[in-house]
């Protein structure tokens, strides 16, 4: 059983064994060399080849990179690729030109490249890293993995796992990815979804666990489309914090918990399973439950559960204040199949929906498709920014906002949890408020890569 004293003494003394001068290929201490590479896993089950993919250090998911709150992280990136890279810290509060935005923060990072990304994590919580240049593809490829900071103080589990869902188009017969990544249909509609549903690379992810063992799960949607909807059986916990922010108080996870693209989920949960049983991290899809990881129970941790676990600590500056004077923006969503634009800026050309169609473009922010010269959004440091956004289109969208955490502001004024990625579905209208403190160049665009790739692209300045 890992204690929590046994957990902070072995993180303490892995830090320190990579703090070590010279030592390359360190995974979980705050420097090192990440490379992105070409490999095989064998993804689907054995009787299938294995699969082809792009992986940092050619694994997938990417290492985990554990370091703790207020750390500085460096890892040169070396580019192996045949395509352009980088790599984006998502939800990570970071320094605008260590982002990772190929084309907005940095240039692309060419094959047989480098770039040395070096940065401190403000805030404790779940985050991932992936690639950002041709994100559509890329993403679908392998090229994510876990970013974890650590309380200075961690709360009292027995087990912290890590689990990134995605899922993967994959050819039934040959077990490849398949290699149309802007394809028509995927763009006009849902973005592309996979056949091959997986946990940490695993169809099949399975973890022994006793009985009445408390467990922090990291959830992390690395999908490109897909939205994980999910429920737990044999075990019962608390949602403890969204996107990586704590929220203020444990919250008993009653209902499914939906994650959108990006976003990610910490709960605590405990083992309710009798020994013998087996729990799950249940993905709930046309009203039936499939297993998305599987926890089999051996034996009993504890004859009792314990008590309601304590709020984590919050992050350090997280306040939305100011709204009544805030900068108003809004946003138009629109596009897609189904929906009810006629035509938009392309290049700086107005072009009809037909036209756009012929393009493989389809989605608009405020009548324009894709980055705009001018930011949606141009505040200076420190002001309050608020955005009405209309989903104007037939398809739910996750709206991802870089370098800054928001708060949705609802109808009666009250503000929801801080989140860096907005699930919206079609029709909706919400607000969201945040206090532009970090200055730089901030994408804000759909989690849904296809979407972001032929249209739902747009930025925010903050000087
Ligand atoms: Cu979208």
């Amino acid at each position: 059983m890992i204690t929590r004293r046994h957990f902070l003494a072995q993180g303490a003394a892995t830090t320190a064994a990579l703090a070590l001068p010279g030592l390359a290929g360190a995974n979980t201490a705050g420097f090192g060399e990440i490379r992105a590479q070409k490999a095989a896993i064998q993804l689907a089950p054995a009787s299938y080849p294995r699969t082809e993919i792009w992986g940092y250090d050619g694994v997938m998911p990417g290492p985990e990179l554990r370091v703790v709150q207020g750390a500085r992280v460096q890892r040169s990136f070396l580019n192996e690729l045949p395509q352009a890279s980088s790599i984006h810290w998502h939800g990570i509060r970071i320094d605008n030109a260590m982002d990772g935005v190929a084309g907005l923060t940095q240039p692309a990072v060419e094959t047989g490249g480098r770039f040395d990304y070096d940065f401190l994590v403000p805030d404790a919580g779940t985050y991932w890293y992936h690639a950002h240049n041709r994100s559509a593809e890329q993403v679908a490829r392998g090229l994510y993995g876990a970013l974890i900071v650590e309380e200075s103080e961690a709360p009292d589990v027995d087990r912290d796992e890590v689990l990134i869902l995605d899922d993967w188009l994959l050819d039934p017969e040959t077990a490849q990815i398949d290699p149309d990544f802007s394809s028509r249909h995927d763009r006009s509609h849902a973005g592309r979804r996979g056949n091959f549903v997986a946990t940490n690379g695993r169809y099949d992810l399975s973890q022994e666990v006793r009985q009445n063992e408390r467990l922090r799960l990291r959830l992390i949607n690395a999908a490109n489309a897909r939205i994980f909807v999910l429920a737990l059986s044999g075990m019962d916990g608390w949602t403890v914090a969204l996107d990586g922010m704590p929220l203020p108080q444990p919250e008993p996870v009653s209902e499914a918990i939906v994650l959108g693209p990006g976003q990610r989920a910490d709960l605590i949960v405990d083992i309710t399973a009798e020994p013998g049983e087996t729990a799950h991290l249940v993905r709930l899809e046309d009203q039936e439950g499939a297993s998305q990881a599987a926890f089999p129970v051996i034996g009993q941790a504890s004859a009792d559960r314990r008590a309601t676990p304590l709020s984590l600590p919050p992050n350090p500056g997280m306040d939305v204040t100011g709204l009544d004077a805030a900068s108003h923006a809004r946003l138009n969503m629109q596009g897609g199949a189904m929906g009810t634009l006629d035509a938009a800026v392309l290049n700086g050309e107005r072009k009809s929906f037909r036209e756009l169609v012929d393009a493989n473009e389809f989605w608009a922010f405020n009548g324009t498709v894709g980055m705009t010269d001018t930011p949606l959004i141009n505040v200076s440091k420190g002001e309050t920014a608020t955005l009405e956004i209309y989903n104007d289109t037939s398809f739910p969208h996750a709206m991802h906002l870089h370098g800054m955490h928001f708060r949705e502001i609802g109808k009666d004024g009250d503000l929801g949890p801080f989140r860096d990625t907005l699930l919206m579905f079609g029709g909706e209208t919400r607000t969201i408020g945040f206090v532009a403190d970090n200055p730089g160049d901030w994408l804000f665009h759909c989690h849904m890569l296809s979407h972001a790739a032929s249209g739902m692209m747009t930025w925010m300045k903050v000087t």
